[in-house]
């Protein structure tokens, strides 16, 4: 990749030249240092799971190591090094969801922490069995808390919420033995199974992997955007602004970043407030910028409409404007470089989780009993911070695009109910969304998710996908940095109904959507699986044979790995544009790219070029209609 086209997006390219002149290393800069990956990490061949190792094997068929010391094949060592990603990945997920569940247990009508959505909650309650007539919905709130909490721990049965799967898909699940019993349950058995000496066997990882990772798109994610809902409440479409060019010269600018809304929803609230308000013009400035990052920009925008700083390769570049008063981090996707990039500037690198402290940032710890009160401490800090801003430093790209977010499930649904009315049968609200793929006047739907990933030029995969796609009439929905990606490129806006097929076109404007649909953070891909859900139901046809794709162009986390292997254990077939480290293992690539469609209905593929890819998946999306008859 040369240096000139690390992004498509402009504001990076102009930051990165920035920080080039300025002599300040950004990721691409350690990754040119680290040269080509490590061969055997890369294609997954190296085990440190036991101190008689570390042992790799040896990429070349009959030469050199062709097991490990204690006799695992290349298969087993790259199943088990896969089914830790989907451990790691589940793990984060889940946990963020568990915290969430607990705000909702110390939810008070007097605290910090209310109930917003009494009616998800009450459906949600329903759903669990538990009683909601004549009584106090905090206590209702209480004992769904208590439900859910179990979920992760419960020592018999299996995941609630996989009740919501169609019929054929639980059959499927029950008959792989892959239904997820408990969410910690599940991650601790693969811990356990992949320790040395246990599991041996390339499938058997992969189907535990499966189990897992449902357990986190099924358990741990839907948990936690559900809750999230229920406390801050169900998206609504909402207008928003995306990319750096939301940082203003004359405010405090205050980037949230990372994934737990119980932070973002308190320093949203805090930088409301009118003592800090005041605080804000006292030392200068006009008041108080609060913009997103990564996933938290994703949970606050769909909630708040708050404006969209970039995606994850952007959160070093948003320090390189140098008019960043904090940046303001809780768990998952900081990189810690911004300790070092944070001291080239005035900006100051506020942790606020002990669950993700960086050495050299300034911690802060957010206190949950004094949410409030703790959330105004910090953005105090970051309005302090304002008079050592230095102006000669400061660069702040002009680009930034109009979008439309807060897709939820529930907005979708009422769009299309109020907007149809006229002139469908809206007993079911999923109805006109099928109308439209049985007739053909949509092709298909498509959710693109995921990361940045500077082995691929930023935001190209997805939006060369999403354009292709729309253009032939797909509907594209998203979440993660992918959302951000598209916002950024302006396909979140009304107007991008221009690039659509004539079909998508045509749902858009009845609709008075964009073509692209922002459905959340990473968490919020259960929004997917729920809504995939409803339309398998009304159509009476699994999932895997709806004309349904899934895609990752340039995913990096753990958490897309698990993500990855949910979606196509729920049987949506699923590109990815960066190559997991697996391919040391014939028979790993074969279980995840070819024997998987024998299990779940659905693979993955992995292809490089996002054209490509998109063009796979238009071809499997006709298949599949072919199939179906429609
Ligand atoms: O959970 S898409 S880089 S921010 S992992 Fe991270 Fe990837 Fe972005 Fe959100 Ni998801
Ligand atoms: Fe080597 Fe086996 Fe130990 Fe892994 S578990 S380090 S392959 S001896």
């Amino acid at each position: 990749m040369s240096e000139k086209t690390i992004s498509l997006d402009l504001t990076t390219e102009k930051l990165y030249k920035k920080a080039k002149e300025e002599k300040i290393e950004t990721v691409w800069d350690r990754k040119k240092i680290m040269k080509a990956p490590c061969g055997f990490g890369e294609k997954g061949i190296c085990c440190r799971l036991c101190s008689m190792g570390p042992c790799r094997i040896s990429p070349v068929k009959g030469k050199g190591a062709q097991k490990g010391i204690c006799g695992a094949t290349a298969d087993v060592i790259v199943a088990r090094n896969f089914a830790r990603m989907v451990a790691g990945g589940a793990a984060a997920h889940s946990d963020h969801g568990r915290d969430i569940v607990h705000t909702l247990y110390m939810a008070d009508k007097d605290g910090n922490y209310k109930v917003k959505d009494e009616e998800k909650l009450r459906k949600i309650a329903n759903e669990l069995e538990i009683q909601t007539e004549n009584r106090d919905i905090y206590d209702v709130a209480r004992e769904v808390a208590e439900m859910l909490l179990n979920e992760f721990g419960k020592p018999f049965g299996t995941l609630e919420f996989i009740e919501r799967a169609p019929e054929s898909r639980k059959k499927i699940w029950k008959e792989l033995n892959i239904e997820p019993r408990a969410i910690d349950r599940e991650i601790a058995t693969i811990m356990h199974s992949t320790h040395m000496g246990c599991t041996g066997d390339a499938e058997s990882l992969i189907n535990m992997s499966m189990r897992t990772a449902l357990s986190d798109g099924w358990g741990g994610s839907m948990i936690g955007t559900d809750i999230s809902d229920v406390l801050f409440g169900t998206p609504v479409p909402r207008e928003t602004e995306a990319n750096l060019g939301v940082l203003k010269d004359n405010m405090v600018n205050i980037v949230l970043h990372g994934h737990e809304p119980t932070l973002s929803e308190m320093i949203v609230l805090a930088a409301e407030d009118p003592e800090l308000v005041e605080l804000a013009k006292s030392v200068g400035a006009e008041g108080i910028n609060l913009v997103g990052m990564c996933c938290t920009a994703n949970e606050v925008t769909m909630r708040h409409g708050v404006k969209i700083a970039g995606n994850f390769l952007q959160q070093e570049l948003a320090v390189l404007t140098g008019a960043v008063e904090a940046v303001i981090v809780d768990v998952q996707c900081i990189m810690p470089s911004l300790v070092t990039l944070s001291e080239c500037f005035h900006t100051k690198f506020i942790t606020t989780s002990p669950k993700a402290r960086i050495k050299g940032a300034t911690h802060l710890e957010f206190e949950e009993e004094n949410a409030l009160e703790s959330a105004k401490n910090i953005v105090r800090e970051a309005i302090e911070n304002y008079k050592n801003r230095q102006r000669e430093k400061v660069f702040i790209p002009q680009e930034k695009n109009h979008a439309t977010v807060g897709y939820s499930v529930e907005s979708i649904k009422n769009q299309l109910t109020r907007v149809m009315n006229s002139n469908v049968d809206n007993s079911n609200p999923i109805k006109p969304l099928a109308d439209c793929i049985t007739s053909g006047v949509l092709r298909g739907a498509a959710g693109i998710v995921g990361c940045n990933n500077p082995k691929v030029k930023q935001d190209y995969g997805h939006i060369e996908m999403i354009k292709k796609l729309i253009a032939n009439d797909v509907i594209v929905v998203t979440t993660g940095c992918s959302a951000q990606a598209a916002a950024k490129a302006g396909l979140m806006s009304k107007d991008a109904r221009k690039l659509a097929g004539e079909g998508l076109r045509r749902v858009c404007e009845l609709v008075d959507i964009p073509p692209v649909l922002h459905m959340g953070s990473c968490v919020d891909i259960s929004r997917i699986l729920n809504l995939v859900s409803d339309v398998s139901k009304y159509l009476n046809v699994d999932i895997s044979k709806l004309p349904v794709v899934g895609a990752a162009p340039e995913w990096m986390s753990e958490k897309a790995v698990s993500i990855g292997t949910y979606v196509v254990s729920t049987g949506i077939d699923t590109w990815l544009g960066v190559v997991p480290p697996v391919t040391g293992s014939e028979e790993v690539v074969d279980i995840l790219t070819n024997r998987m469609e024998d299990m779940v209905g659905a693979k993955f593929y992995i292809e490089q070029d996002p054209i490509k890819a998109a063009e796979q998946m238009l071809q499997r999306i006709e298949e599949k209609r072919e199939k179906l008859g429609i």
